[in-house]
């Protein structure tokens, strides 16, 4: 649908016009102060234009499962190409069988036993599928991102519910992976009324940026009253623009932290922090203590997605330290490879609460779910 301009007075008012015409599920794509015109400005209350939009349901993107067959294909040309130049092994065996003038599918092809046989020495199985019998997707699992040790648990799961012998169709073979990583979803906790959320991080996250998404989406989506603090740490917090944004949305936004802020009146509060370099204990502990300072806010750690899921992990690692209820991925835009979740959801204890998938803000941000995430994998059900 085609983003709709609300032109209001105040947040407030852009919520209810929002609404009246979009309903709930409305998505703020843009907000921007209006310049009042000539000496109207003397007078007039300033104006904020926000741009909303329904959004469709996700178009599934053909892009991996195309991907992972092309892969296949390509395999199979290569042993073609070598089956042709030894014509020994070729009189050997039989070939496929199959009726004439009917296309061949790479992976029927690849389980063709008598090619199979014949290619022992030069085809390797790919890791993912080595002590997994006839089942191809865990193949299909690692090439989207997770890591071969929770892509060998789901397979020793699904052959313990379903047996060694894998569905002929390997698109049966997607359902039943499908099924099994929806029930290993984790959905985050509910938020508390008048809790106060801290975003931390490594720098450059996108902490700021998600801050500013959600705080968008409290205040003109959901219509909650919000407060945010924009806090210095070890270094200065110069995010000058986050301060800009509460004055647009005519939210209260602070510099500093006075005791008993902890207990607000606005549905909820936000505290914004400088990068913590999660390499160094000692940064990490001042943030703990800092954080204590605040009463124990409600942490959710901000990970870039499109960084490589070792350096992630060991972020998650560097950052238990602190209670962090929960994950926020930014960066997802990047990264054709959203299966790399699953090693989250497998990985920690952590639920992840929200995806930053752009720099737009304050668009680009969504409630991840497992259906979301195994219609990236696998477009084709
Ligand atoms: N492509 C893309 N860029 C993003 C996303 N989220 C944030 N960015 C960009 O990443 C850069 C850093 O974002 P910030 O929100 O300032 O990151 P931060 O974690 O607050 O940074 P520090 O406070 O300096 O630690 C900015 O250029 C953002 O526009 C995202 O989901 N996708
Ligand atoms: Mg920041």
């Amino acid at each position: 649908m085609q983003p709709i301009p609300f032109i209001a007075a105040s947040a407030e008012e852009a919520v209810a016009q929002i609404r009246a015409r979009l309903g709930p599920d409305a998505v703020v794509l843009n907000v921007r102060p209006l310049p009042a015109n000539g000496i109207a400005r003397l007078w007039q209350k300033p104006m904020i234009e926000v741009l909303a939009h329904l959004p469709e349901a996700p178009a599934p993107q053909a892009a991996p499962i195309s991907e992972a067959l092309a892969e296949f294909r390509q395999q199979l040309n290569e042993i073609k190409q070598q089956v042709a130049t030894r014509p020994q092994h070729t009189e050997r065996r039989a070939p496929a069988q199959r009726e004439p003038g009917q296309p061949l599918h790479a992976e029927q092809e690849l389980c063709a036993p008598a090619l199979a046989d014949s290619l022992q020495d030069d085809f390797s199985i790919p890791e993912a599928e080595q002590g997994n019998g006839n089942w191809r997707v865990g193949t299909m699992l690692q090439k989207s991102g997770l890591l071969p040790l929770h892509v060998q648990s789901i397979m020793d799961r699904l052959r313990s519910q379903h047996g060694d012998e894998a569905p002929a169709a390997l698109s049966d073979e997607i359902k039943l992976a499908r099924a099994l990583l929806a029930k290993l979803w984790r959905k985050p906790r509910p938020l508390a009324p008048h809790s106060v959320h801290a975003l931390i991080g490594p720098a450059g996250s996108g902490k700021t940026t998600c801050l500013c998404k959600w705080l968008t989406r409290a205040a003109l989506v959901e219509g909650s009253s919000a407060r945010v603090w924009r806090l210095d740490g070890a270094m200065a917090n110069t995010a000058e623009s986050l301060s800009v944004y509460c004055e647009i949305l005519g939210l209260p936004s602070e510099r500093s932290w006075q005791p008993g802020h902890a207990n607000i009146s606005e549905d909820i509060g936000f505290i914004d922090l400088p990068g913590v370099d999660w390499r160094q204990p000692v940064a990490l502990k001042e943030l703990s203590g800092q954080l204590k300072q605040y009463g124990s806010p409600r942490l959710h750690l901000v990970l870039n997605g499109a960084y490589d899921t070792s350096i992630l992990l060991a972020q998650v690692r560097a950052f238990s330290a602190l209670p962090i209820d929960d994950l926020i991925i930014t960066h997802l835009d990047e990264e054709s490879r959203w299966g790399k979740v699953w090693n989250f959801a497998l990985g920690t204890n952590y639920s992840l609460r929200h995806f930053g998938t752009g720099q737009n803000i304050p668009g680009d941000f969504c409630e991840p779910s497992a259906e979301m995430v195994l219609a990236r994998q696998f477009p084709c059900k």
